[in-house]
């Protein structure tokens, strides 16, 4: 039985997810227009699609954000302020393989209760300080970025205070999602001068958004929308500047994974330490849609199309890249009965009504397996939703914000930045040893959680068909 001496976890994190938007919508006023916009295409959408997906509640308030952050010490600052909230460290996505000098991981509730109740996320990105060649510079980024503080001193008191009680009272997380506010908030005045801007951002305009300023801004704050080919007109017919086309799956009749667009960063005006102005580009728009988390054979399938698709992308257009990735697309099974059959997608399993007249018909030994199940009508299935990112979307998604300043592939950036892409393979468990060493904890894989997820609802319906009682 919970302590009601103290809030729980999924309200702190609801209040925050709630202050968060607030704050955002102050902040960034195209904000505001995304959320109205996908507010109403869910709504139409709703009714068809909320009988195979049910979550209607979470919907209205489901958005994910993200932060960028500079040393190892930031980011275990991070794992504790989160997991006062209920979130954990879920995936690791190294986007050094994309040409994005970054390792990242989510920070997300990752019971099913949690994430009805509000399936808020930070995609939590590291700087990879160590890519820039440049040795002075490195060490000058390290400089600035030792001297400053994420957190207001109250944090810090109420985090520890949190460790010593195993909670907070009311008051006392009112107290905490005001400050941890403060944390993410935007910073027009720099905490460095011009032309140390300049130089960081020549080594790459990520190194500058990071290092030059006094806290990790939230960058964007994503809705969720049941339909995003209709949002992304929407966008354009509102005048958004829209991003090309829209990363991961193309539409299908089941989705599957996690499709996003954004609208890109705008130039803000910066205040420089030495009084001199400027321009910064980093706070943007996206908007995602959501479908079926995929097994690992499902998500080789998936990876290996994306690749096909990927190989001659250059030279289409927004609607023939769309028409191509579809027809590749089309090896993928596109019902959720292929889906579950091939073991492509996990699911929930549900008892039917004849499941519900066949109480105790099996034993343990006499038990079919799930697709026979299915078949047999005892046991319906619906998709279960894949919370997490995709590492090759998320570095499209930097890049298109990147890209109107003076981003530089990969290929051509060989003097400032070691980011080849088999330097980068070889490392990766390394890197993810070293970014866990960071957090402090061990990342949590998000198969596991849904495939533990699968196995329960599985466990959960045929205990009720083998007239087991719990
Ligand atoms: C994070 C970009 C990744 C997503 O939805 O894939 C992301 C960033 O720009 O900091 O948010
Ligand atoms: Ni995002």
């Amino acid at each position: 039985v919970a302590d009601d001496k103290y809030m729980d976890p999924d309200h702190i994190r609801d209040l925050f997810s709630r202050g968060m938007s607030s704050m955002y919508q102050a902040e960034v006023p195209l904000y505001g227009d995304l959320l109205t916009l996908v507010a109403s295409i869910n709504e139409q959408k709703a009714k068809e699609q909320l009988t195979d997906i049910s979550e209607q509640a979470r919907l209205s308030v489901e958005r994910h954000g993200a932060i960028r952050v500079g040393t190892p010490e930031e980011l275990a600052l991070f794992t504790r302020l989160f997991v006062i909230m209920g979130m954990q460290a879920v995936g690791y996505y190294d986007l050094t393989t994309a040409g994005v000098p970054v390792h990242s991981t989510a920070f997300r509730p990752i019971s099913e209760a949690a994430l009805a109740s509000n399936p808020f996320r930070i995609f939590t990105s590291l700087l990879r300080l160590e890519l820039i060649s440049d040795v002075a510079l490195r060490e000058q980024a390290k400089q600035i970025l030792a001297k400053r503080d994420i957190f207001t001193e109250r944090l810090r008191e109420l985090i520890t205070l949190c460790e010593q009680q195993s909670g907070l009272t009311h008051a006392q997380a009112h107290d905490f999602v005001g400050e941890a506010l403060h944390t993410f908030r935007w910073h027009a005045l720099a905490n460095v001068d011009l032309a140390t801007y300049q130089a960081l951002h020549q080594a790459h305009p990520l190194i500058a958004d990071v290092v030059c300023f006094q806290g990790p801004h939230i960058n964007h704050l994503t809705p969720r929308t049941l339909d995003i080919d209709a949002a992304q007109q929407q966008m354009i017919k509102s005048g958004m500047d829209t991003k090309a086309h829209i990363e991961g799956p193309p539409t299908r009749h089941c989705p599957i994974l996690l499709r996003q667009t954004s609208f890109k960063a705008q130039a803000e005006t910066i205040r420089f330490a030495d009084g001199h102005e400027g321009v910064h580009s980093a706070r943007f728009g996206e908007i995602e849609q959501r479908g079926a988390a995929l097994t690992t054979k499902g998500r080789a399938l998936y990876d290996a199309l994306l690749v096909k698709a990927g190989e001659d992308i250059q030279e289409r257009s927004t609607d023939a890249y769309q028409d191509h990735l579809r027809a590749v697309f089309s090896a993928f099974p596109d019902t959720w009965q292929q889906l579950h059959a091939q073991q492509l997608a996990f699911f929930y399993y549900h008892l039917t009504s004849t499941g519900q007249a066949a109480q105790g018909r099996y034993t343990p030994d006499t038990l079919p397996d799930a697709q026979t199940l299915v078949n047999e009508g005892l046991l319906s299935i619906t998709p279960i939703i894949y919370e997490d990112f995709l590492p090759v979307s998320a570095a499209g998604i930097f890049q298109s914000n990147l890209a109107s300043h003076t981003f530089i592939p990969p290929s051509d950036r060989a003097n400032s930045l070691v980011l080849d892409t088999e330097t980068a393979m070889r490392c990766i468990s390394q890197s993810q040893l070293e970014f866990e060493r960071a957090l402090g904890q061990k990342i949590i894989e998000p198969n596991y959680l849904y495939a533990q997820q699968m196995h329960q609802s599985f466990q959960a319906a045929t205990a009720y068909l083998m007239g087991i009682k719990h």
